[in-house]
């Protein structure tokens, strides 16, 4: 009894004092582990007499059940302080305010192609996307501007070099987006309506050209469209992009090599005091090109033209920008001036949506 009394106090106070998880095993296994004290003094019980054994076992056993239940308790106890100790270090002021972090905007050229794919897109219009860098064939040939036609002259469009010897003609940076059109009418056939926005090149630079700039194509396709559909088009783009309720279009017959007949498009509008209304007033504003399809270009687009028809338009994003937005100078577009781009810029929050601002 004596030896069950003094095992019982040494493992007691062991349990009490263990600091960790890891002390508190070591004490489990010296008391209960296979070979523990505790466990090799209850193998002893087989060699004693029967008297003996009626009063040792009970006291074993019970002495096992309580350095168990100390164990567990300690263990709680050992977890419980952890918990409190991270609770104590790992805390969280959530009253703080948040860090400030310098905040970029939307460039206007971004808003706007937004808002007018926004309204296209209204219309029944996919947006089609192509590489910057074409081959002649797709830039030039497919849309029926012949071999001789100035725009293809080194003088206007980038062409990129060849390596020594070879011979094949030379790509070039996109003069307009109107390629993105064949590679839309060529993968998807017609009836098709996309538009094209992006990325156009043209070697000229003065007050109002930067040899980079922004071009929104248009290309309707069916078995019965006309210069009415085109007109009806571009008014309810103009009324929905400027925002009024009311434009006037003027159509001035005109040429293109990929247009047949062509037409320049000018809106009404008046300026008074330096400030811009559109839709109203006695002066004209010419903001884009358009026409009925080529036949020669459907062709080019793998299009039967005997069976389909449709018109086309372009349109330079940066100048109907600079109207909607009342920008001066078209150069500062390009010059990533930070107090500009604060200025001109648009919150991410300003959505352009029909519901929402573009009204009609
Ligand atoms: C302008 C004139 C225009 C087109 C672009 C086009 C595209 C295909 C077929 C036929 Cl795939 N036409 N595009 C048509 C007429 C005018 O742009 O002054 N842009 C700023």
């Amino acid at each position: 009894m004596d030896a069950i009394a003094t095992l019982r106090g040494k493992y007691l106070e062991q349990i009490g004092a263990a600091p960790d998880a890891d002390a508190l095993e070591t004490v489990r296994l010296a008391a209960l582990g296979k070979k523990g004290e505790i466990s090799l003094k209850m193998r002893e019980l087989g060699q004693m007499s029967a008297e003996e054994r009626l009063i040792a076992g009970p006291a074993l056993n019970a002495l096992k059940t309580e350095v168990d239940a100390a164990l567990k308790a300690r263990k709680a106890a050992l977890e419980d302080a952890a918990l409190d100790a991270r609770l104590k270090s790992e805390w969280l002021d959530v009253t703080l305010p948040g860090r400030p972090r310098p905040m970029g905007t939307i460039h206007p050229i971004s808003q706007v192609m937004d808002e007018l794919t926004a309204i296209f897109a209204d219309m029944g219009f996919a947006v089609a996307e192509g590489p910057q860098i074409e081959s002649d064939w797709y830039n030039f040939d497919a849309l029926n501007i012949a071999p001789e036609h100035p725009s293809r002259q080194e003088m206007d469009t980038f062409y990129l070099h060849r390596a020594a010897g070879d011979n094949r003609p030379p790509h070039v940076l996109r003069t307009h987006t109107s390629p993105v059109q064949i590679r839309a009418m060529q993968a998807q056939g017609a009836p098709i309506r996309v538009i094209a926005p992006g990325r156009v090149y043209r070697m000229d630079m003065d007050q109002t050209h930067t040899p980079m700039f922004h071009q929104v194509e248009g290309l309707a396709i069916d078995r019965d469209i006309s210069m009415a559909q085109l007109k009806w088009t571009l008014e309810e783009f103009c009324r929905a992009f400027f925002e009024v309720d009311e434009v006037e279009l003027r159509f001035r017959a005109s040429h293109f090599p990929f247009t047949e007949p062509s037409a320049e498009v000018d809106i009404r509008c008046s300026w008074e005091g330096g400030q811009l209304k559109i839709g109203e007033g006695k002066d004209w504003l010419e903001i884009l090109g358009s026409g009925m399809v080529h036949p020669h270009v459907l062709r080019a687009g793998g299009i039967n033209p005997d069976e389909w028809q449709g018109f086309a338009f372009g349109m330079g994003i940066d100048r109907i920008a600079m109207l909607k937005y009342g920008i001066p100078d078209l150069r500062a577009f390009f010059e990533s001036d930070l107090r500009w781009l604060r200025h001109y810029g648009f919150t991410s929050l300003d959505q352009p949506s029909l519901a929402a601002g573009l009204s009609r």
